[in-house]
Protein backbone atom coordinates (compact mmCIF):
# COMPACT_ATOMS: atom_id res chain seq x y z
CA UNK A 1 0.00 0.00 0.00
CA UNK A 2 1.14 2.95 -0.90
CA UNK A 3 0.58 7.12 -0.30
CA UNK A 4 -1.88 8.53 -1.89
CA UNK A 5 -0.94 12.57 -3.38
CA UNK A 6 -2.57 14.06 -0.56
CA UNK A 7 -1.11 12.00 1.82
CA UNK A 8 2.49 12.72 0.80
CA UNK A 9 1.23 16.30 0.80
CA UNK A 10 0.43 16.12 4.20
CA UNK A 11 4.08 14.49 5.86
CA UNK A 12 5.73 17.11 3.65
CA UNK A 13 3.86 20.37 5.13
CA UNK A 14 2.16 19.29 8.20
CA UNK A 15 4.86 16.90 9.21
CA UNK A 16 2.12 13.89 10.91
CA UNK A 17 -0.24 11.86 9.15
CA UNK A 18 -3.27 10.25 10.68
CA UNK A 19 -3.41 6.56 9.63
CA UNK A 20 -6.90 5.40 11.64
CA UNK A 21 -7.88 2.27 12.85
CA UNK A 22 -5.55 -0.14 11.60
CA UNK A 23 -5.15 -2.67 14.12
CA UNK A 24 -8.57 -4.47 15.41
CA UNK A 25 -9.85 -3.90 18.83
CA UNK A 26 -8.54 -7.42 19.69
CA UNK A 27 -5.33 -6.64 18.43
CA UNK A 28 -5.17 -3.52 20.69
CA UNK A 29 -6.45 -5.31 23.59
CA UNK A 30 -3.82 -8.02 23.28
CA UNK A 31 -1.12 -5.31 23.10
CA UNK A 32 -2.06 -3.63 26.04
CA UNK A 33 -2.44 -6.93 27.56
CA UNK A 34 1.47 -7.49 26.84
CA UNK A 35 2.47 -4.42 27.27
CA UNK A 36 1.35 -3.57 30.74
CA UNK A 37 2.56 -7.03 31.83
CA UNK A 38 6.44 -5.63 30.71
CA UNK A 39 5.60 -2.76 32.77
CA UNK A 40 4.85 -4.67 35.74
CA UNK A 41 7.95 -6.96 35.39
CA UNK A 42 10.22 -4.23 34.36
CA UNK A 43 8.81 -1.95 37.13
CA UNK A 44 9.00 0.80 34.04
CA UNK A 45 8.36 4.04 35.28
CA UNK A 46 8.93 3.19 38.84
CA UNK A 47 12.00 5.11 41.21
CA UNK A 48 14.95 3.61 39.68
CA UNK A 49 13.97 1.81 36.84
CA UNK A 50 13.84 2.88 33.44
CA UNK A 51 11.23 5.50 32.28
CA UNK A 52 10.40 3.69 29.03
CA UNK A 53 10.20 -0.08 28.20
CA UNK A 54 12.23 -0.86 25.05
CA UNK A 55 13.03 -3.21 22.41
CA UNK A 56 9.64 -4.38 22.88
CA UNK A 57 9.78 -6.56 19.68
CA UNK A 58 12.61 -8.75 21.21
CA UNK A 59 10.17 -9.40 24.27
CA UNK A 60 6.91 -10.57 22.41
CA UNK A 61 5.21 -11.49 19.04
CA UNK A 62 2.34 -9.42 19.76
CA UNK A 63 3.82 -6.02 18.05
CA UNK A 64 5.13 -7.41 14.77
CA UNK A 65 1.71 -6.06 12.92
CA UNK A 66 3.30 -2.39 14.10
CA UNK A 67 6.61 -3.01 12.15
CA UNK A 68 5.54 -4.89 9.10
CA UNK A 69 2.18 -2.71 8.18
CA UNK A 70 3.46 -1.06 4.50
CA UNK A 71 1.49 1.87 3.92
CA UNK A 72 2.94 3.19 7.68
CA UNK A 73 6.26 1.78 6.19
CA UNK A 74 5.45 4.22 2.60
CA UNK A 75 5.24 6.92 5.31
CA UNK A 76 8.31 6.25 6.38
CA UNK A 77 9.53 5.42 3.13
CA UNK A 78 8.54 8.80 2.24
CA UNK A 79 9.93 11.07 4.98
CA UNK A 80 13.72 9.66 5.52
CA UNK A 81 13.88 8.64 1.54
CA UNK A 82 14.17 5.39 2.06
CA UNK A 83 17.76 4.81 3.51
CA UNK A 84 16.15 3.69 7.65
CA UNK A 85 16.58 1.37 10.32
CA UNK A 86 14.20 0.43 13.03
CA UNK A 87 14.69 1.54 16.73
CA UNK A 88 12.40 -1.06 17.57
CA UNK A 89 9.20 -0.43 19.46
CA UNK A 90 9.19 1.03 23.05
CA UNK A 91 6.31 2.38 25.09
CA UNK A 92 5.94 4.83 28.22
CA UNK A 93 3.27 4.52 31.11
CA UNK A 94 0.56 7.48 30.17
CA UNK A 95 -1.10 6.97 33.71
CA UNK A 96 -3.71 9.49 34.94
CA UNK A 97 -2.78 12.38 36.03
CA UNK A 98 0.85 12.42 34.61
CA UNK A 99 1.92 13.76 30.69
CA UNK A 100 2.49 17.52 30.08
CA UNK A 101 5.34 18.05 28.81
CA UNK A 102 7.40 20.41 26.87
CA UNK A 103 7.42 20.77 22.92
CA UNK A 104 10.17 19.05 21.75
CA UNK A 105 11.50 16.91 19.38
CA UNK A 106 12.48 13.81 19.12
CA UNK A 107 16.07 14.35 17.50
CA UNK A 108 19.17 15.35 19.43
CA UNK A 109 20.11 18.35 16.85
CA UNK A 110 18.68 21.18 15.42
CA UNK A 111 17.01 20.53 11.65
CA UNK A 112 20.05 21.27 9.02
CA UNK A 113 18.22 19.99 5.64
CA UNK A 114 17.45 16.55 5.71
CA UNK A 115 15.13 14.67 8.21
CA UNK A 116 16.79 12.09 10.00
CA UNK A 117 14.04 10.24 12.24
CA UNK A 118 10.67 9.81 12.43
CA UNK A 119 8.29 8.04 14.62
CA UNK A 120 4.83 5.95 14.74
CA UNK A 121 2.38 6.62 17.91
CA UNK A 122 0.39 3.25 17.58
CA UNK A 123 -2.63 4.35 19.63
CA UNK A 124 -4.00 1.24 21.64
CA UNK A 125 -7.10 3.46 22.77
CA UNK A 126 -9.28 6.33 21.29
CA UNK A 127 -7.19 9.58 21.71
CA UNK A 128 -9.60 12.16 22.86
CA UNK A 129 -9.43 15.73 24.43
CA UNK A 130 -9.16 14.36 27.68
CA UNK A 131 -7.31 11.84 27.92
CA UNK A 132 -3.67 13.16 26.94
CA UNK A 133 -3.22 12.74 22.96
CA UNK A 134 0.32 14.13 21.62
CA UNK A 135 -0.09 17.69 20.73
CA UNK A 136 1.82 19.15 17.60
CA UNK A 137 2.84 22.71 16.04
CA UNK A 138 2.31 21.67 12.53
CA UNK A 139 5.11 22.88 10.03
CA UNK A 140 7.77 23.19 12.35
CA UNK A 141 9.69 19.94 10.61
CA UNK A 142 10.93 22.50 8.42
CA UNK A 143 12.54 24.89 11.24
CA UNK A 144 16.08 25.04 12.03
CA UNK A 145 15.86 26.59 15.53
CA UNK A 146 15.14 24.20 18.32
CA UNK A 147 11.83 24.97 19.93
CA UNK A 148 13.53 26.40 22.56
CA UNK A 149 14.65 29.50 20.79
CA UNK A 150 11.49 29.78 19.60
CA UNK A 151 8.85 29.29 22.20
CA UNK A 152 9.94 30.13 25.71
CA UNK A 153 7.62 28.91 27.62
CA UNK A 154 7.21 25.42 26.26
CA UNK A 155 5.10 24.10 28.24
CA UNK A 156 2.02 25.68 27.80
CA UNK A 157 -0.35 25.72 24.77
CA UNK A 158 0.34 27.22 21.88
CA UNK A 159 -1.89 29.07 19.21
CA UNK A 160 -1.06 26.85 16.74
CA UNK A 161 -1.20 23.57 18.11
CA UNK A 162 -3.47 20.61 16.94
CA UNK A 163 -4.27 17.81 19.14
CA UNK A 164 -3.95 14.50 17.69
CA UNK A 165 -7.59 12.80 17.99
CA UNK A 166 -7.92 10.01 16.27
CA UNK A 167 -9.18 6.10 16.95
CA UNK A 168 -7.82 3.46 18.90
CA UNK A 169 -5.70 0.90 16.58
CA UNK A 170 -4.67 4.21 14.58
CA UNK A 171 -0.70 4.81 13.39
CA UNK A 172 0.43 8.48 13.93
CA UNK A 173 3.83 9.22 11.85
CA UNK A 174 5.36 11.84 13.06
CA UNK A 175 8.41 13.44 11.36
CA UNK A 176 10.97 13.57 14.84
CA UNK A 177 11.80 16.98 13.71
CA UNK A 178 8.23 18.29 14.43
CA UNK A 179 7.42 19.88 17.56
CA UNK A 180 5.06 17.92 19.59
CA UNK A 181 5.09 16.92 23.19
CA UNK A 182 2.08 14.74 24.97
CA UNK A 183 -0.63 16.37 27.21
CA UNK A 184 -1.97 15.76 30.55
CA UNK A 185 -3.67 12.59 31.00
CA UNK A 186 -7.16 13.98 33.04
CA UNK A 187 -8.91 10.69 32.60
CA UNK A 188 -8.90 8.05 35.26
CA UNK A 189 -7.49 5.86 32.56
CA UNK A 190 -4.18 5.12 31.24
CA UNK A 191 -3.48 6.28 27.97
CA UNK A 192 -1.95 3.14 26.13
CA UNK A 193 0.44 3.51 22.72
CA UNK A 194 3.57 2.52 21.25
CA UNK A 195 6.41 4.55 20.08
CA UNK A 196 8.31 3.08 16.98
CA UNK A 197 11.07 5.07 16.08
CA UNK A 198 13.39 4.78 12.55
CA UNK A 199 15.84 6.87 12.04
CA UNK A 200 18.11 7.65 8.56
CA UNK A 201 21.05 5.34 8.46
CA UNK A 202 23.96 7.89 7.37
CA UNK A 203 25.23 10.12 9.74
CA UNK A 204 23.02 12.16 12.27
CA UNK A 205 22.65 12.24 15.76
CA UNK A 206 21.95 8.18 17.68
CA UNK A 207 20.06 9.73 20.77
CA UNK A 208 19.15 6.33 22.01
CA UNK A 209 20.77 3.66 23.68
CA UNK A 210 22.44 1.73 21.03
CA UNK A 211 21.07 -1.96 21.38
CA UNK A 212 17.22 0.01 20.17
CA UNK A 213 16.44 -2.41 17.39
CA UNK A 214 19.14 -4.84 18.03
CA UNK A 215 17.47 -8.00 17.41
CA UNK A 216 18.90 -12.23 17.51
CA UNK A 217 18.61 -14.21 14.42
CA UNK A 218 15.24 -16.09 16.02
CA UNK A 219 13.38 -13.23 16.17
CA UNK A 220 14.93 -12.04 12.44
CA UNK A 221 13.40 -15.04 11.44
CA UNK A 222 10.02 -13.84 11.89
CA UNK A 223 9.95 -11.66 9.41
CA UNK A 224 10.59 -12.03 5.47
CA UNK A 225 13.73 -10.02 4.04
CA UNK A 226 12.22 -6.94 3.64
CA UNK A 227 11.45 -6.39 7.12
CA UNK A 228 14.92 -8.02 8.06
CA UNK A 229 17.33 -5.39 6.65
CA UNK A 230 15.38 -2.88 8.44
CA UNK A 231 17.14 -4.00 11.92
CA UNK A 232 20.76 -4.40 13.19
CA UNK A 233 20.85 -8.35 13.78
CA UNK A 234 23.16 -9.58 16.02
O1 LIG B 1 3.11 9.71 23.41
C1 LIG B 1 3.10 10.92 23.18
O2 LIG B 1 2.07 11.62 23.26
C2 LIG B 1 4.36 11.60 22.78
C3 LIG B 1 5.54 11.08 23.56
C4 LIG B 1 6.79 11.78 23.19
O3 LIG B 1 6.80 12.83 22.63
C5 LIG B 1 8.07 11.14 23.50
O4 LIG B 1 8.09 10.12 24.20
O5 LIG B 1 9.10 11.64 23.04
FE1 LIG C 1 8.69 13.08 21.64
Amino acid sequence: MSLSYLEKKQLDEQGFLIIPAILSTEDCQSMVNIMNNLFAIEMTGKIGHARRCSNMQNKSVVFDLCLTYSKVLAGITHILKGNFRSLGISALPHLPGSGNEFFHVDYGGVFSGEHKMCNIIWTLCDFHENNGPTRVIPGTHWIRKSPGEVIPRRIESHPQEVLLLCPAGSAVVINSHLWHGPTQNNSKENRPSLDCMWRHREGGFEKRQSNWGVIGQEIANRFDDSIQKLFIIE
